[in-house]
């Protein structure tokens, strides 16, 4: 539930309704000095700047960069809202009314992100679920000083059922000299030196989630308005939760360890209540309860897939990232996620991610 000061309630406060409206009005009646945090209902670029102004040495490259991907989850959520309609409006086969070429929703995202990122500036490099080598920043391009990766519609098999599904992204400095183009390199870095991470999740409202390690920020859009407000400033994961996220049709695939694991969770004992079950299919819809909530989501290794189905880069990564930034653990099976050194753009992971109590239940499982 959004929080009793969330702006809609404009009778209360008077400052933050004016910090929505006129951000140079704002800091007039309002000062947000460098040691305070920003209010619930500040715009995402507000806040970008706040935390920017902290930084004497920033230089607005990343600031700027978050406003390109702002703009990109814009226009995708814009499209993923109309996804239903595509059907209606005319959808026949891969073409539509005006017998123009319908793009599957994750490869317009995909372009989405690149077109608005590549030009900037202030990336050398991007790496994407979509595409199979690094993503070169076109010469005529300033060659930027960050690196980005990113999955463009993650869970995108829940589009057809309206379903929540999400954007995924990373954000490292790069590896190889300055002003020339990014390589592979750049892109096979261990989540450990990610400088931001986030999400954007399209679901009953799309929100912009996202963590330079300190924190973690949850931004709201308002589609009136066109911009995405603070919401849920500082997410904290719960210490234990009550619901675990598996895809439990795989059991017979699994590792007794992980089925044991299962069996336990769900049934209630002396010590525990049985915990419930919550699988969206989704990897951000899935965390995203699970970072407010808390509790558990994983999905391992199985007899299909040896490594896990999840990507390290993209997926995973800067999901742990997130989860710890919160005060969750985010695990393989052995080792924390941040710490694996990657070798492929695309390669996979078994990911165990959540409170850290219910993580450690699992894990303790798993390991036997
Ligand atoms: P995708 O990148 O092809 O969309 O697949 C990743 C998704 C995750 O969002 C989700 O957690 C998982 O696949 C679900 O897989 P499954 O259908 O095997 O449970
Ligand atoms: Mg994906």
């Amino acid at each position: 539930m959004m929080p009793a000061h969330w702006y809609p309630n404009l009778g209360t406060p008077g400052a933050v309704r004016i910090a929505l409206v006129c951000p140079a009005a704002m800091s007039r009646a309002v000062s947000i000095g460098p040691t305070q945090e920003s209010p619930i209902g500040t715009t995402l670029e507000r806040h970008l700047l706040d935390r920017q102004r902290r930084m004497p040495e920033a230089t607005g490259d990343f600031t700027g960069l978050f406003q390109q991907l702002s703009l990109a989850a814009k226009i995708i959520g814009s499209r993923v809202s109309k996804a239903g309609l595509s059907g209606i409006l005319g959808r026949t086969g891969t073409t539509n009314v005006q017998g123009e070429q319908v793009q599957k929703l994750d490869d317009f995202a995909n372009s989405v992100i690149v077109s608005t990122v590549e030009a900037g500036g202030h990336v050398c490099v991007m790496g994407s679920e979509e595409v199979e080598e690094p993503i070169q920043i076109p010469l005529q391009y300033p060659q930027g000083k960050y690196v980005l990766q990113f999955d463009p519609l993650d869970g995108s098999g829940n589009i057809d059922i309206n379903a929540s599904i999400g954007t995924i992204f990373s954000i490292h400095r790069r590896l190889t000299p300055d002003g020339e183009q990014g390589t592979l390199k750049d892109l096979l870095q261990p989540g450990s030196d990610i400088v931001a991470a986030g999400y954007v999740i399209y679901g009953s409202s799309n929100m912009l989630v996202y963590s330079t390690g300190d924190q973690v920020d949850g931004f709201t859009y308002d589609p009136g308005v066109g911009e995405f407000f603070l919401s849920h400033p500082k997410i904290r994961m719960p210490q234990r939760g009550g619901i675990y996220s598996i895809n439990e049709g795989n059991y017979h695939k699994w590792e007794e360890g992980i089925r044991k694991w299962v069996d336990w969770i769900k049934a209630p004992s002396e010590n525990k209540k049985a915990y419930s079950l919550r699988y969206i299919g989704a990897m951000v819809a899935d965390l995203h309860r699970t970072l407010l909530r808390g509790g558990i989501f994983v999905y391992p290794a199985d007899a299909k897939n040896k490594q896990g189905k999840l990507r390290l880069l993209y997926e995973a990564s800067p999901m742990a990232f997130l989860v710890e930034a919160a005060g969750g653990t985010a695990s393989d099976g052995q080792r924390r996620i941040l710490t694996i050194e990657p070798e492929e753009l695309h390669q996979r992971t078994p990911v165990f991610m959540g409170s850290p109590d219910d993580v450690a239940d699992a894990l303790r499982f798993a390991g036997s």
